[in-house]
């Protein structure tokens, strides 16, 4: 496949400042004419040709300034048309294409979705709709017509702000027009048309301009879009407040279709969502999709500025809107719930996917420097390493100046397609600092390693600590660690470090020791408070400075951290003798006095670090059935020991009867400590765990607390789970979202019989093979929940995944390729289990007719 490179970035030959389409929507044959006013790009070379993109269309009709072009001038094909002499003057192409809907599998461009006519076109799908220069950096006004049946799609929506809507005289059909006035890249265009049901309502902006905000979903289903429309207006009033960002249209709209790539897109004025993502009940959706819910509404109103006022020049600059707007969502959430407890959140899914996929073979720069298809790029790098990035750019200037470069940020580049280097120029206007040292977070892949040692002066009353960075390939990294120093009782407070502002060391050397005076007594650090930068740190504290820390630091990331620590260093096999018991009476000590304050903090205090965390800490020669045994052994022995305070905590967090469902995070937390006990008590007494867990399935008023029953449960292995499996099954056999949850707790099953419990499910009349939320829930979710039966000694595993790579790409190779990406840590693995995951992939890498997104990932992946 042909590599796209940074280094070869040459503004566009022609630009296109208007874009009027005619989409005539028709199941099989849509029909689109395109008007493009075009004009050379002074920045380009004079007299290129014109290379329109395109991609699966066929050609209907040409016309320049109104004339049909002689033969010899133009080539033509379903994947691009050329003009070979295009005027050097503006003028205007006509472009006629058809498209079959019903036919796009690959859910890129125009497609249906239960009956309803939608498009994806990031990063490269509005050639599949017709003919463009379909780049980020070529921005235009678009005005589209819609046209439909008024029977098969009464609601008729596109980008921007409704202009004319009417019957089409003497047929069924009629039309809507749409105008959205703020030039945008061909990747934000969308439409919808379908039969949608919606809730809506109004929103002021600070500008006093009113919105209509409407979700729409499924008709019927109208009643859990009511928190997405709840999120959409409080994601709308934060961006007022903490960013300063105002909404620009008269409308907003949110649309929920049923199969879908990705989580959502942001669409100028038109976001389109997976339903997942919007739908919500007590009944059908846990405490963790509300969440998810809240933060994607958020995430794809805020690229409303960041990404699309201020859109990418190309796409190697993806992490500028992407990075940036996950750091938007998180600070979001963070504020609308516990920002201590949402930060371990984000940390949790960095470690568990950034840190993996940037040891493995598909590691790379935040801001890579090619690809070979740049649907592979939508990474845990990309997007989650991007935040962090910009979080740090926070933690080095201070809010107050990381606000004023924002501020700047958005002016200087309102309307334009921006770089990295545009990004930072403004934090380094607004701060007065050089920001060059930093910039090389963007361009160099793997995890930084931290290592530091500290020596304590009894005579000088001094306490040094010597920090090391390390990244191969890499020049000293700018790194803000967040720190201080703990004593038995607490924060050492006296003590203080001339080097140390605001509790923030920045290390910019490959090593550096600095010195903290007044230190009375030997102390612990605490280091990396917050997670301050995404690095690995490698410190000698023993497993007593970490029960010191877990017990007193007045971080409360580094305190869950020390909790981390301790537990990995059970299971690795790295602790001291008597920490197992220690740790137990730590957290009984934890639960006894903290739990029922901020019960969400000593859920997650509780939960142990997962099996995938374990393999990353081991990093080479990994087995998963030794790391699995070992997480169950610490588990029982938790459950053992606390496990009186654990029932007497589920009691104590029992909803009262008839109290109401409420999603707010501390409802969420009552639930989430409830059922982290239940879980551990299961573990040690797995017959009476058994027997509540079946008891919690029937009382529970949640799908939160019906699902973590279930989830414990299904460990458990006996006729008690198979028949509420069952009764699970059948209950929400009309909820296929519900059915979800219950595809990948059976693919989750550690076990040997889960690859013929998948194999059966696979024939599930709500499975199906065209739908990504199925494919992701029944066999995405078992590489990344199923260590142990994905990485079998006999290879089984793997060929189920290989397998249904293979029988996926065809159909879609955006979510085959994404799958296939669950073999990135196969190295990690043991040598006899690594040489069947090699073969797995090389079966693959042999197989003609791969799409280049699959293609990609296995080259890369065995490379
Ligand atoms: N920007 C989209 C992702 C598009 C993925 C294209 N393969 C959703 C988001 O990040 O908001
Ligand atoms: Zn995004």
């Amino acid at each position: 496949p042909q590599t796209v490179r940074l280094e070869e970035y040459r503004p566009s030959d022609h630009l296109i400042d208007r874009v009027e389409l005619d989409v005539r929507l028709d199941d099989r044959e849509t029909r689109v004419s395109a008007v493009l006013a075009l004009r050379p790009n002074p920045a380009g070379e004079a007299g290129a040709a014109l290379r329109l993109d395109g991609d699966e269309i066929d050609l209907v009709a040409l016309e320049l300034d109104g004339a049909v072009l002689a033969p010899d001038d133009v080539t033509a094909s379903p994947s691009g048309l050329v003009l070979h002499a295009p005027p050097s003057r503006p003028f205007v192409l006509r472009i006629e294409t058809r498209l079959d809907p019903s036919a796009n599998t690959k859910l890129m461009g125009l497609y249906r979705s239960g009956g309803v006519y939608c498009t994806q076109c990031e990063a490269d799908g509005f050639r599949r709709i017709t003919y463009f220069l379909d780049r980020p950096d070529v921005l235009s006004v678009y005005t589209t017509r819609i046209e439909a049946d008024r029977d098969e799609a009464p609601v008729l929506l596109g980008n921007g702000n409704p202009v004319e809507a009417g019957p089409v005289p003497g047929t069924n059909r009629h039309f809507a027009v749409w105008h959205d006035p703020h030039p945008k890249p061909a990747y934000l265009f969308a439409l919808v048309g379908g039969r949608l049901g919606r809730v809506s309502a109004p929103f002021t902006t600070m500008e006093g301009r009113t919105v209509e905000v409407a979700v729409h979903v499924e008709p019927g289903r109208e009643a859990r879009a009511g928190y997405a429309l709840d999120a959409t207006l409080r994601a709308m009033a934060w961006d007022e407040r903490a960013f300063g960002r105002a909404y620009d249209l008269d409308v907003f709209n949110v649309v929920a279709v049923s199969d879908f790539n990705m989580g959502a897109m942001e669409n100028k004025g038109l976001n389109i969502f997976n339903d997942k993502y919007v739908l919500a009940s007590a009944e059908t959706a846990t405490d963790a999709d509300y969440a998810n819910i809240e933060a994607i509404i958020a995430h794809e109103y805020f690229h409303n500025w960041s990404g699309n006022r201020v859109t990418c020049r190309d796409w190697f600059q993806l992490c500028l809107k992407e990075g940036l707007t996950v750091f938007r969502d998180q600070e979001f959430s963070s504020d609308m719930r516990s920002r201590a407890v949402h930060r371990i959140a984000e940390v949790r899914t960095l470690r568990a996917r950034q840190f993996p996929e940037d040891a493995g073979p598909l590691s790379h720069p935040v801001r890579p420097r090619q690809y070979a298809e740049i649907n592979n790029f939508y990474t845990a790098t990309v997007y989650e390493k991007g935040a962090e990035i910009v979080r740090m750019l926070r933690t080095l200037l201070g809010a107050d100046t990381f606000a004023a470069g924002m501020d700047r940020y958005f002016a200087e580049n309102d309307g334009r397609a921006a770089t990295v280097e545009d990004f930072l120029a403004a934090f380094a206007q607004a701060s007065g600092r050089d920001l060059a040292g930093f910039a090389q977070w963007y361009e160099h892949p793997g995890t930084p390693r931290l290592s530091v040692e500290g020596r304590y002066d009894a005579q000088a009353r001094t306490y040094a600590l010597t920090f090391r960075q390390s990244l191969p390939g890499a020049p000293a990294l700018m790194i803000p660690i967040a720190l201080g120093l703990v004593g038995p009782q607490g924060a050492l407070d006296g003590a203080t470090c001339d080097r140390v502002r605001d509790g923030i060391f920045v290390l910019e050397m490959a090593s550096d020791t600095i010195t903290f005076e007044n230190v009375e007594a030997p102390p612990v650090p605490s280091l990396l408070r917050g997670f301050s930068a995404p690095v690995r740190l490698e410190t000698a504290l023993g497993d007593v400075d970490r029960l010191t820390l877990l017990a007193h630091d007045p971080d409360p990331f580094n305190r869950w951290q020390a909790a981390q620590g301790l537990a990995l260093r059970l299971m690795t096999g790295a602790a001291e003798p008597g920490t197992r018991e220690a740790y137990g009476r730590a957290l009984a000590g934890f639960l006894d006095t903290e739990a029922l304050a901020d019960p969400a903090f000593a859920a997650l205090i509780l939960a142990l670090p997962g099996e995938g965390d374990v393999a990353n800490e081991i990093g080479e020669g990994v087995d998963p059935d030794r790391i699995h045994a070992a997480r169950e052994d610490l588990r029982r022995h938790l459950g053992a020991a606390l496990g009186v305070r654990l029932s007497a905590l589920r009691a104590a967090l029992a909803e009262p009867p008839g109290a109401g469902f409420s999603p707010d995070a501390a409802s969420a937390g009552r639930r989430a400590l409830r059922n982290a006990a239940l879980d551990l008590l299961a573990a040690a007494d797995p017959e009476t765990g058994a027997a509540e867990a079946a008891a919690q399935i029937e009382s529970a008023s949640t799908m939160t607390d019906r699902l973590a029953a279930l989830a414990v449960l299904s460990l458990i292995p006996g006729a008690a789970r198979e028949q509420a499996l069952d009764a699970f099954g059948a209950r929400y056999a009309d909820e296929p979202l519900v059915l979800d949850k219950w595809f990948a707790l059976q693919a989750a099953i550690p076990e040997a019989g889960t690859l013929a419990r998948i194999a059966a499910l696979r024939t599930h009349p709500a499975f199906s093979m065209t739908n990504p939320n199925r494919v992701r829930a029944l066999i995405g979710s078992f590489p990344l929940s199923n260590p142990t039966q994905f990485a079998r000694p006999d290879g089984a595993g793997f060929a189920l995944v290989a397998d249904a790579v293979l029988a996926l790409d065809p159909i879609n190779p955006q979510i085959a390729a994404k799958l296939l990406t669950s073999f990135g840590s196969w190295r990690l693995l043991e040598p006899g289990r690594g040489r069947l995951a090699r073969e797995a992939l090389e079966r693959i890498r042999a197989t003609p007719t791969l799409s280049r997104d699959v293609a990609d990932i296995a080259a890369r992946s065995v490379a």
